[in-house]
């Protein structure tokens, strides 16, 4: 035998073993795009968010579950998903003048009701008014003008099929008998159902970019490889999302709405609604601002982020107006700045800017300021590298660098801060950076990514894919992390937690935190002593805890050091189905702490 041949033998036994999650699939054009829009549509839309004419509280496309609504009445719905003003290429062109470079679509949400004609079940498309594909339709618009195409499809969740049944979830009657008599299989489901649509979604419509999984549940290890390995022996250059589960996808996870909270440095997309919910709900006016939506895609690419930001179109395909006007806005501010985040990567300081974010591609350094800085000065004291060149991206206007021991930018007056001004700052190549944390505008602030763990006894302390701590109780272990302070003083120590909103802020936590060698906070009581006010407030709220006072005789170096010593309790809120696997743990989930100088 060859050594070829063994070795071609030895992939493929390794691949049988380990799956196929090794398979290396292009991501360039994912990581270079940034930025995607999401589209759900089904028959929820119909609904829109009421029920026998009463409002339904929670997302809308959870609606036949939240208001318990049995097969044989929800299916009804399908007359009145008419899709009268479909129209697949506005919403492309609406994603493309945005600057989205890729849509994922869903294919079959939780209901289980297929968007396209499917041979495997006659909950399909072909049930509506609407005599067409409006899947093939809309790939061909996405082909045509050149955004690539991703279809979403709920793999573990299928409220029509009782072999799907996830039994906390079900109620009598859904299936037409009483929840006693369903006896789920989801192997069945699975061989039955779930495989063979995702066969047609994957060989009917031509080359699909990216494959979008959602709420894997309590899928086995194995039943998530299958959805893995059915994408790669059909489309092997596409891409699988991480929700298929157990880390086999293509790129990591987070939450619905979850920012990472520090610089990450693998593949992450964190997805948004732009209201409350991601299927048309009429009564949901809780729009976010445009300013805000861009701000969460210029956060996302300072993390190292993508972002996908949800469309819920109506019943007829119109997609409502804030939407639309979200999206041209974005648009506005893309044609001028996009260079400042297509292919870039997340800030490469260790601080977090109090003015705004920063990304990076190259020798070039970008600053998208979200409000004047302090005396209009921006101290880059981590950058150890001279600028050559600063001027406002959009307008080519100079800006001034001075070269103190550190580059000090003097912003022009008077910029509009509603546009989001980016500084394109071009650097000596290579471009280099300190590890050190410092102070800007009089506060340092430590993101938890940047410390360094001590195992405890049970060594299981870790940082996870947002950037905050998991699994961080009293036995796991410590956390070191270090800042420079630039001045004498007394400092405020504030310390940002976050939670799931579907977790009350815990009760009775206490932490301890050492100072370089002195423990001036020992197991002092967490409190909420405030909220921020941002888009993440009704998905992952975060609460600071101000523990106390530290004086610094002088600046220099200072190490702390933060460990656990209870978790406190929580409540949960009611069920609305998010996936909140990682939530159940004991854990502090800490994202920051600040020191913030105290006015003389
Ligand atoms: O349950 C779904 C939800 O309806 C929506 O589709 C989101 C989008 O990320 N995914 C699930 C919850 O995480």
């Amino acid at each position: 035998m060859n050594m070829k041949k063994l070795l071609s033998i030895l992939m493929l036994s390794w691949a049988f073993v380990y799956g196929q999650a090794q398979q290396s699939v292009d991501m360039d054009w994912w990581r270079e795009g940034r930025f995607g829009m999401f589209i759900h549509w089904g028959l929820y839309s119909v609904a829109a968010g009421e029920w026998n004419g009463k409002p339904v509280d929670g997302i809308g496309e959870w609606i036949q579950n939240f208001a318990k609504v049995p097969n044989n009445e929800y299916e009804k719905l399908a007359d009145k998903l008419t899709l009268a003003k479909y129209n697949p290429e506005e919403w492309v062109k609406l994603a493309k003048q945005a600057g989205a470079r890729y849509i994922v679509f869903t294919t079959k949400h939780h209901e289980g009701f297929c968007m396209y004609p499917s041979e495997v079940s006659d909950f399909d498309i072909e049930r509506t008014p609407y005599k067409r594909d409006p899947l093939k339709e809309l790939v061909e618009a996405c082909r045509k003008h050149g955004v690539k195409v991703g279809f979403y499809y709920s793999h573990r969740q299928d409220w029509r099929e009782e072999d799907a049944a996830v039994m906390q979830n079900e109620y009598d009657g859904h299936y037409g008998k009483p929840k006693s008599e369903v006896k789920p299989n989801l192997d069945r489901y699975i061989r039955e159902k779930a495989l063979p649509q995702m066969r047609e979604l994957l060989t009917r419509y031509g080359k699909i970019d990216l494959l979008w999984y959602d709420t894997p549940f309590d899928l086995t290890k194995e039943q998530s490889r299958t959805f893995v390995n059915v994408v790669r022996e059909l489309q092997p250059e596409c891409i699988v999302n991480g929700r298929v589960g157990y880390n086999l996808g293509d790129y990591g996870a987070l939450g619905d709405n979850e920012m990472p909270c520090s610089r990450v440095n693998m593949d992450l997309e964190m997805v948004a609604t732009m209201n409350h919910t991601w299927g048309y709900k009429k009564n949901d006016q809780n729009w976010k601002s445009p300013k805000d939506i861009l701000c969460s895609l210029i956060e996302c690419a300072s993390r190292g982020v993508n972002y996908m930001v949800n469309i819920g179109p109506k019943e007829d395909g119109t997609v409502p107006q804030p939407s639309i006007d979200i999206m041209d806005f974005i648009g506005r501010w893309m044609q001028k700045n996009s260079e400042a985040v297509y292919g870039t990567t997340g800030n490469p300081f260790n601080d977090n800017f109090p003015w705004g974010y920063v990304t990076h591609k190259g020798n070039v350094i970008y600053l998208h300021l979200l409000r004047e800085p302090l005396n209009r000065c921006i101290a880059l004291k981590g950058l150890l590298t001279s600028i050559t060149k600063a001027e406002i991206l959009a307008s080519g206007k100079k800006v001034t660098v001075t070269d103190q021991s550190y580059p000090v930018l003097t912003v022009p007056a008077h910029l509009n801060y509603d546009e989001i001004p980016v500084l394109k700052l071009v650097c000596k190549s290579p471009v280099r950076f300190s590890e050190d944390n410092y102070m800007n505008e009089n506060v340092v602030s430590i993101p938890v990514a940047n410390g360094k763990i001590i195992p405890g006894k049970e060594g299981s302390l870790t940082i996870a894919e947002g950037g905050n701590t998991q699994n961080f109780h009293a036995g796991t272990g410590k956390l070191q992390l270090k800042c420079v302070i630039d001045e004498p003083g007394t400092y405020k120590v504030r310390v940002f937690t976050s939670r799931h909103w579907r977790r009350s802020f815990a009760e009775g936590a206490r932490i301890t935190l050492k100072v370089d060698d002195n423990t001036p906070f020992n197991s002092v009581l967490m409190k909420k002593d405030g909220e921020l006010s941002n888009v993440r407030q009704n998905s992952y709220p975060e609460t600071w805890s101000d523990i106390g006072t530290v004086h610094f005789k002088q600046k220099g170096t200072k190490g702390l050091e933060l460990s656990v010593n209870a978790t406190g309790t929580f409540s949960r809120l009611g069920f609305f189905g998010e996936d909140i696997q990682n939530e159940s743990e004991k854990n502090i989930r800490f994202m920051r702490i600040e020191l913030i100088k105290e006015a003389y």
